[in-house]
């Protein structure tokens, strides 16, 4: 189908932000499910992202890889869904501001804390995130007043909302009052159940499966 959505993912993944905008957008979509290790590494999944990792989209011949990309594309593929300023409005400077923020910095400080590495001091000026307590804190600032980019929720709130909501999930992030205020702002919303409720049941059927 020229137009046909697929969404390439696994139910216990970033794939579950991808899933929620689609939910967002209420167009019809179609789930290839794939298997860490097996299916995400063969050369039928390879083909549509060489990296071996979901999420993925397909529409039509158009294949957008990385979550916070397949964020943005959907908010401007479908913008009756009115998640998404304009292109060339002025609110599209707060959201591609924290949208790449929480791709870049946060997604870097966070995994690295994780990870436990931590940037000396000395080299902080090369390190795009600086440092892991500067970052958290610009984000924390971010969010404290409501939605990133004007007074509706759009894709950038989804994206970073989804970061905060599972940083915290993890433990990579302090569940600050800000934070919690936001992800329970943001996670409120029917689509995000949906979409929570459908990765659930398929990840307990995949369970199921493996017995
Ligand atoms: N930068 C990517 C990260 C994707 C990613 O790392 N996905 C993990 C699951 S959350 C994955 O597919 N891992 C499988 C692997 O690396 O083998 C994004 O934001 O979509």
């Amino acid at each position: 189908m020229a137009d046909e959505l697929v969404l390439y993912t696994n139910p216990m993944s970033r794939g579950r932000i991808a899933r929620w905008m689609l939910e967002e957008i209420g167009q019809p979509y179609r789930i290839e499910l794939l298997d860490y290790g097996s299916t995400m590494k063969a050369p039928a999944y390879l083909a549509i992202n060489p990296m071996g990792k979901v999420p993925a989209l397909r529409h039509g011949d158009a294949v957008v890889t990385e979550a916070p990309a397949i964020c943005a594309y959907l908010a401007d593929a479908f913008p009756q869904a009115g998640l998404a300023p304009p292109p060339g409005h002025r609110l599209r400077a707060p959201y591609y501001r924290w949208l790449f923020f929480s791709a870049g910095p946060v997604e870097a400080a966070v995994s690295n804390k994780a990870l436990g590495v931590v940037v000396p001091a000395e080299r902080e000026r090369m390190v795009g995130y600086g440092n892991f307590a500067v970052t958290v804190d610009t984000l924390e600032r971010a969010v404290a007043n409501g939605y990133l980019a004007g007074d509706s929720f759009t894709a950038a709130d989804l994206y970073v909302g989804a970061q905060i909501g599972f940083g915290m999930m993890f433990g990579a992030l302090d569940r600050r009052p800000a934070f919690e205020r936001y992800w329970q702002r943001v996670s409120s919303r029917p689509a995000y159940e949906r979409a929570k409720t459908l990765d659930e049941a398929q990840a307990a059927e995949a369970k199921k499966a493996a017995g």
